[in-house]
């Protein structure tokens, strides 16, 4: 194959172009320059060689000795009197275009790359022909001129050749002389004839072009066999002919400018492209930032509904105010005379009692408190998000659900928040040790109180006794007994009512000293709960994140393509 390396960077800068495309597609990158017919379209752009000699000088055997197939029919007589364009063609067909122009489509790979026109001769008498020749000539890549061995010095092709170099300057740098059917000759006579035709050339067009002595048909056979019969193939001259060939493919400047061209604008696109990648790496980090500030807003309002909470705890205290004034007047009733008369004989527990019921009271209105503060929580956010969801809209394009679409309300949350505060409230009570002081005191106080009832029980026995068996000094004696025993239940009346009053000067205390540690032990639990809000709130910004992360990970391997693509075009602009 003729000029591989030029193919190589030609094939790779089409696989580029491609992927250029590709990735302009996908960034939204402008792609003109590429798509610009007149440029790419050098790439595909067959090279054309045309051939030109008499009838007989052995033109179709040359090309077929390139091809290495008999593709071109070769014969003694004129084959045909009109002009062959050689095209890559699926299948082989022949299509007329003109009287004198046939284009032949083979199914031979060579085709692809190069284009061949097989002139019938320049000897050869048709009107018309001589257009056609001027059609193609300009515009080859390169033109061979077939000297038949046995004599090459035809005047109508010489004459031929004088005249094109008129019409055509720069036809000559891409001619070369192919003295054909060379194996008719010998050795010597080939030098001799050589150095005619160099002489010749110099006095008809004033300079020497390649000269390149071959036989097609010895080249054909050698290529026919396979292997490659190598004496037969360096006997045949083509070695030297098919460098030179690959010479002016690789070193065509015409075909050089083309893959610049294409080089340039693929570079062209792809500063395209690094721009879009860093307005969307740009946007990216913009968005970024305005979640950063709406998640520090969102924190911001946190820290307010947590730090309001000293206000709403003092609503917390008053709860236990209310509730210990009830508790007190419980057991003010139940310390009173009789009721305590009765505990002597049944048995109560009145610290449990009032235990629980401080317990169950605190914790209904403290869950009460908590339902409250998580229904105005909800509603804070929902605000907030009614807030977010424009700004969002505007700066990402996301359209968001209205908050009771995005959540349940945060009902479970909300749930959570009063068990945590009802339990919270129960462990709060227990934790202030009411009830152990409390169980002391009624202990020492029934104590007390029951040495007075017996005292005057046992002097109201003996009163009795002494009035029955009316010991002297009767009556005196049992009535100052009876005497003594009323003393001591009215001052058991008295003993009981002033503990009573101790009691409730020492609860109410306690109670009044609790207050500041029972709203302390619910702080720490309100505002884990306050947070659990947030953070749920927090997560409604999950899928604005998503979308970001999204979007840059989509970025990640247009910017590897990106890169792997300047690289491989800094390296095609090396090879050119
Ligand atoms: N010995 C020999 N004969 C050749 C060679 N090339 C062509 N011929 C013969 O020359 C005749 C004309 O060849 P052809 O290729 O058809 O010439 P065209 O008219 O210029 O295309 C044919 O009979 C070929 O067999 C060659 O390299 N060696
Ligand atoms: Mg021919």
């Amino acid at each position: 194959m003729f000029g591989e390396e030029y193919f190589k960077t030609r094939k790779r800068l089409t696989d580029v172009v491609v992927r250029v495309l590709g990735l302009a597609d996908k960034t939204d990158a402008e792609k003109t320059p590429l798509l610009d017919n007149d440029i790419t379209k050098g790439l595909s752009n067959p090279f054309l060689f045309v051939v030109c000699g008499e009838v007989n000088a052995g033109k179709s055997t040359l090309l077929n000795g390139l091809f290495g197939e008999d593709v071109c029919k070769t014969n003694v007589l004129p084959e045909t009197d009109r002009v062959q364009w050689y095209r890559y063609g699926e299948e082989a067909h022949d299509k007329d275009v003109t009287p004198i122009l046939e284009e032949r489509y083979r199914p031979v790979d060579f085709l692809m790359d190069f284009n061949l026109v097989d002139t019938p001769g320049t000897n050869s008498v048709v009107i018309g022909h001589q257009k056609i020749t001027d059609r193609f000539l300009p515009t080859s890549d390169l033109i061979f001129w077939v000297f038949p061995a046995s004599n090459p010095w035809g005047a109508s092709i010489w004459n031929f050749i004088c005249k094109q170099h008129k019409k055509n300057k720069g036809m000559l740098e891409k001619s070369v002389f192919i003295l054909q059917q060379a194996d008719l000759r010998d050795e010597n006579d080939m030098e001799v004839i050589l150095e005619h035709m160099r002489d010749l050339a110099q006095q008809r067009i004033g300079m020497v072009p390649p000269i390149f002595p071959v036989s097609g048909r010895l080249a054909l056979q050698a290529k026919t066999e396979t292997p490659l019969a190598e004496d037969l193939w360096r006997v045949s001259g083509y070695p030297a002919l098919e460098k030179h060939i690959s010479d002016i493919v690789t070193d065509s400047p015409a075909r050089r400018q083309v893959l610049e061209n294409v080089r340039d604008a693929a570079a062209k696109v792809l500063h395209n492209i690094e721009g879009k990648m860093e307005l969307r790496t740009k946007l990216l980090e913009g968005n970024e930032g305005f979640l950063r500030e709406i998640e520090a807003e969102v924190d911001k309002e946190r820290e307010k509904q947590s730090s309001d909470f000293v206000g709403k705890f003092s609503g917390m205290r008053e709860v236990f105010i209310s509730q210990s004034a009830e508790i007190k007047e419980v057991v003010r009733k139940r310390l009173s005379v009789f009721p305590t008369l009765k505990s002597f004989f049944s048995a109560e527990n009145i610290p449990k009692m009032i235990e629980s019921s401080l317990v169950e009271s605190v914790k209904s209105a403290v869950e009460k408190q908590a339902g409250d503060d998580g229904n105005h929580l909800v509603d804070e956010c929902r605000k907030h998000w009614e807030t977010v969801r424009p700004k969002i809209k505007e700066h990402l394009s996301i359209e968001l659900g209205d908050f009771d679409q995005e959540t349940d309300g945060f009902g479970k949350t909300h749930e959570r928040f009063i068990t945590r505060m009802g339990r919270a409230s129960r462990q709060a009570v227990v934790n202030l040790k009411i009830r152990g002081g409390f169980d002391m005191q009624l202990v020492e106080r029934r104590a007390h109180l029951k040495k007075w009832l017996y005292v005057a029980l046992i002097l109201l026995m003996v009163s009795g006794v002494t009035g029955a068996m009316k010991l002297a000094p009767y009556p005196y004696l049992s009535f100052g007994l009876l005497a003594c025993a009323l003393a001591c239940v009215a001052g058991f009346m008295m003993r009981a009512l002033s503990t009573r009053k101790e009691i409730l000067e020492s609860l109410d205390e306690r109670l009044e000293d609790a207050r500041v540690p029972f709203a302390d032990a619910l702080g720490v639990d309100y505002r884990d709960g306050v947070r659990d809000f947030y953070i749920e709130y927090g997560n409604l910004l999950g899928s604005v994140r998503q979308h970001i992360s999204d979007a840059k990970l989509e970025l990640q391997p247009n910017l590897e393509q990106w890169n792997g693509l300047f690289l491989e075009l800094k390296e095609i602009e090396q090879n050119l």
